[in-house]
């Protein structure tokens, strides 16, 4: 018996052929074709969008709509046993989340440390498994670690739904929390390093993988770091990988390391990587692999210097705007579980259609499960649903095989309403989408704080030397006493009189020859330099210079920068300076 739905409500907007053609991960796309169907599908306007009037944001529509139209629908049809657990308040409301993924040494945690520019409590850094936990790392006012076992009932973290991964999965699992600015606008899961090759006979005791999974479909961006200087595909990886699919357009390769090897190493080792990505994704040329040394320890090789920092500046303009991007994505995400369970409901129900009442039960079911590829393109073609919205089929048959078939047939109702989502009422939300970002600031658009503070400043704007004429000679020898430069400051001294300062100072670009000599990158060298010239004049005085090279000493042992230059690190002269300095001003 065929089903009641009319076909008019289940119309979907991309023809059965084009659906076969469109990768799946495109779904801005497939959103603005729902915005022109919209127009075109006026009779089914207006039963959902009672509710959607009273929702002032994006993000109340997306729970209202979810709870209204798509929660049901889950239920009745057993969703959460399938595929994945039902999403609670918390899943819409938390920051934009980065999973960062790698295998042991790939740099992971440095990488973190590179964010945050600081260490995480509990962060310990090393070639072997040192990182064996997944840690969410968020912001808090006071600094601390809540357990696995705990966050599992904390209503106001998104984690609650990770418990049936099991205990020995919950002991390996924490949050962190710390006051860090760039934590105020996303939190950054860590996790265990994918194991090696060697290494591949060690047991987890949870499905790592499906962990992968779970964190994949909750996460705004997905950073999986290579090691460029050894690269090494093993089993681990490759299943870690597997469990990405389907997220591909969250997911950022990094190639990290990559200054040390030469050119013609690396071009090989990128032809590897993405020959095994290519392996997993079927479109790995939308796969966005950066090439780069993405922590602050001085380059091996400077050869391809300029790439990589091009590199980095990309990878961090992405992750900066995630805030921006957050709201397209959890709308994006809600589609792409609603076509999900769209799928699903038509598999289940068809499976119900074919199962005897009473006879023969078992026997009808072992039959279903090996014939349910057929039964998949059969409900394809039946009600026009792309295959790239259906799960895996071999997943889906083991799911089967443990489920005792006690199915509820077609409910028509519940479909349209679905329907109607997928068809209409995401569409209306995009002008609300636009409005939002219209209306909201830099700091609730952008990530603030850390490596993300205007970095390229002074000489280190890229391509664009520093010229700065004009300078007022004296240098006024003061008490140094009370900095904690002045030890230091004759070696730094000597440094500064052989680069020969005219008139007391060193301009922009003989200071930057010298700093590009300790092989930093210039993100970090930018930030220095604006900390640095303390008057803002585009040249160092010695003491200047003194601090300049203090902080990059600070630097290349692992610390982060401050912020703003504290006050102890002021050269003493500044400091008078910095009372007086209206007065300054007006006399240049
Ligand atoms: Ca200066």
């Amino acid at each position: 018996m065929g089903p009641k739905v009319s076909q008019e409500k289940r119309r979907w907007p991309v023809s059965a052929q084009q659906c076969i053609q469109v990768p799946r991960p495109l779904l801005e796309t497939s959103l603005l074709k729902l915005s022109d169907s919209s127009m075109a599908g006026k009779e089914m306007k207006n039963r959902g969008g009672k509710c959607l009037k009273e929702v002032h944001t994006v993000n109340e529509a997306l729970k209202t709509l979810y709870q209204q139209k798509l929660l049901p629908l889950e239920k009745y049809y057993d969703f959460s046993d399938f595929h994945s657990s039902s999403l609670e308040d918390a899943d819409f409301d938390n920051k934009p989340m980065i999973l960062v993924l790698g295998q042991c040494s790939t740099g992971k945690t440095t990488f973190i440390r590179y964010l945050l520019e600081q260490e995480y409590p509990g962060s310990r850094i090393g070639p072997e498994p040192t990182t064996d936990s997944f840690t969410a790392i968020m912001h808090g006012e006071i600094e601390g670690i809540i357990h696995g076992n705990a966050l599992t009932v904390d209503p106001i973290k998104p984690f609650r739904k990770l418990s049936p991964f099991g205990t020995t999965f919950l002991n390996r699992f924490q949050c962190v929390h710390l006051p860090n600015r760039v934590l105020e606008s996303i939190s950054i899961i860590d996790t265990p390093g994918i194991l090696s090759v060697a290494k591949r006979k060690m047991s987890r005791g949870y499905d790592f993988p499906a962990v992968v999974r779970w964190f994949a479909e909750h996460v705004d961006r997905i950073i999986l770091l290579c090691d460029a200087h050894k690269l090494e595909i093993s089993d681990e990886f490759s299943h870690t990988i597997m469990a990405l699919r389907g997220n591909e357009d969250k997911l950022r390769v990094v190639l990290n390391k990559a200054d040390m090897v030469d050119s013609q190493e690396l071009m090989r080792v990128y032809g590897a990587l993405m020959w095994s990505l290519g392996k997993v994704f079927c479109t790995p040329e939308v796969l966005r692999v950066y090439i780069g040394s993405f922590w602050s320890s001085p380059m091996r090789m400077t050869d391809n210097r300029k790439l990589f920092e091009q590199e980095e500046a990309d990878l961090f303009a992405d992750i900066q705007n995630l805030p921006r991007n957050s709201a397209l994505r959890k709308l994006n995400d809600l589609v792409k579980r609603a076509r999900l369970v769209r799928a699903h409901a038509y598999i289940i129900s068809s499976l119900k259609e074919e199962m005897p009442f009473v006879f023969c039960r078992e026997k009808k079911k072992r039959d279903l499960i090996y014939d349910l590829p057929i039964i998949y393109s059969r409900t394809q073609q039946r009600y026009q649903i792309s295959p790239g919205d259906f799960p895996d089929c071999a997943k889906m048959q083991e799911r089967l095989m443990s489920h005792d078939f006690k199915f509820k047939g077609l409910k028509p109702k519940l479909l349209a309403g679905l329907d109607e989502l997928l068809n209409t009422d995401i569409a209306k939300l995009m002008p609300l989408l636009r409005q939002e970002e219209e209306e909201a600031t830099d700091d609730q658009l952008l990530v603030q704080g850390g490596p993300f503070l205007g970095s390229h400043s002074g000489p280190f704007i890229v391509g664009n030397p520093f010229h700065h004429s004009g300078s007022n000679g004296e240098s006024d020898h003061v008490s140094e006493e009370g900095w904690v430069i002045s030890k230091d400051k004759p070696k730094f001294d000597e440094i500064f009189y052989n680069l020969s300062p005219h008139e007391g100072k060193l301009s922009g670009t003989k200071v930057k020859n010298w700093m590009m000599s300790t092989r930093l990158p210039s993100s970090v060298l930018g930030r220095i330099w604006k900390l640095a010239d303390v008057d803002c004049d585009g040249m160092l005085d010695d003491e200047e210079f003194a601090l300049a090279g203090h902080l990059i000493e600070v630097k290349l042992e692992g610390f982060g920068l401050p912020r703003e230059l504290p006050a102890h690190l002021v050269p003493p002269s500044k400091r008078r300076r910095k009372n007086s300095g209206t007065e300054n001003r007006d006399n240049d």
